[in-house]
């Protein structure tokens, strides 16, 4: 049962719900660029955003198809319109019309992102996965991240490593480093926040319904200017009806972002 007004909709749409539309907003302005969502809250969020504030958007399968329509998450794509091999991803991070929303096991105050390890590089007191892309990607594309589980462990006043590079770094390092660099929205489970805050900081642009700013603020490991935030605006009648009946009817999500 989906309720049809807005007001409704704050009430019923679940935690998940809320984060796939500020996804979904976070991408509707892009015109049409490949949209490189890494993790499933992403992909859902994109393929809303594609059915409907941004049809122009390229998806792929997240491998190396380019798809026409917008199949449900984790489905077969019943029509392939073009290839897009590992190498050729590189073609694409380099010309520049991508949008890839990442992961952050960190991301600090000035929208560094680090997803390579923890503590010290030279001894690391956890490995994951290395830079991988971030680096081009914060230099050459749009780029958002994505964090599920807000907490100060993740949200640190600096990143142990940094992968993902926010805009002052990009500053310092260069103009071959900040022309394009263009962090875009952090997007949370508590949150939503760009890099246009004071000396290029995380700055709160909404506050999730049900949310308080002061759990936002327990859960940053650094201070947060912030004072009348608004609240993130729940998914429409419209959203509601696409996430749960078209792109997610296992409910998927709900894993994710537990309610
Ligand atoms: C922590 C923390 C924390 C976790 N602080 N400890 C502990 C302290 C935790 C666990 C342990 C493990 C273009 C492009 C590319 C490509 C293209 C080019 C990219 C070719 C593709 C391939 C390539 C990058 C895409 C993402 C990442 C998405 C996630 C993951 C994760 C970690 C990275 C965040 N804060 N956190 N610990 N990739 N993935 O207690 O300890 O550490 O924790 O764009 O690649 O090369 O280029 O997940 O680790 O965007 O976001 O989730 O590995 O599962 O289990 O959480 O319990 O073991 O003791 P994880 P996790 P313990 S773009």
């Amino acid at each position: 049962m989906v309720s049809t007004s807005s007001a409704d909709n704050g009430r019923s749409a679940t935690r998940a719900e809320v984060c796939a539309a500020a996804i979904a907003d976070a991408f509707k302005d892009d015109g049409e660029i490949f949209a490189s969502p890494m993790g499933m809250l992403p992909m859902l969020g994109v393929r809303l955003a594609k059915l409907t504030s941004n049809p122009d958007l390229v998806i792929s399968d997240g491998e190396s198809l380019f798809l026409a329509g917008t199949p449900p998450l984790f489905a077969k794509a019943e029509v392939v319109e073009g290839w897009i091999p590992f190498r050729r991803v590189f073609d694409v991070v380099a010309h520049g019309k991508r949008h890839v929303m990442m992961g952050a096991t960190q991301v600090d105050r000035h929208g560094n992102q680090n997803i390579s390890a923890v503590g010290d590089f030279a001894q690391p007191t956890r490995q994951l996965l290395g830079s991988r892309g971030a680096p081009g990607n914060t230099v050459n594309n749009r780029t958002s991240y994505w964090v599920p589980k807000h907490s100060p462990r993740v949200f640190v006043e600096r990143v142990d490593i940094v992968t993902g590079v926010g805009p002052q770094l990009a500053k310092e390092a260069g103009p071959g480093a900040a022309r394009y660099n263009d962090i875009h929205r952090v997007v949370s489970n508590l949150a939503v926040f760009d890099v246009r805050g004071a000396g290029d900081t995380l700055r709160l642009l909404s506050v999730h319904p049900g949310v308080t700013l002061d759990e936002v603020r327990e859960a940053t490991g650094f201070e947060l200017e912030a004072d009348d935030v608004p609240t993130t605006r729940a998914p429409t009648t419209e959203e509601l009806v696409i996430i749960r009946e078209v792109l997610d009817p296992r409910k998927l999500r709900e894993r994710e972002v537990p309610t």
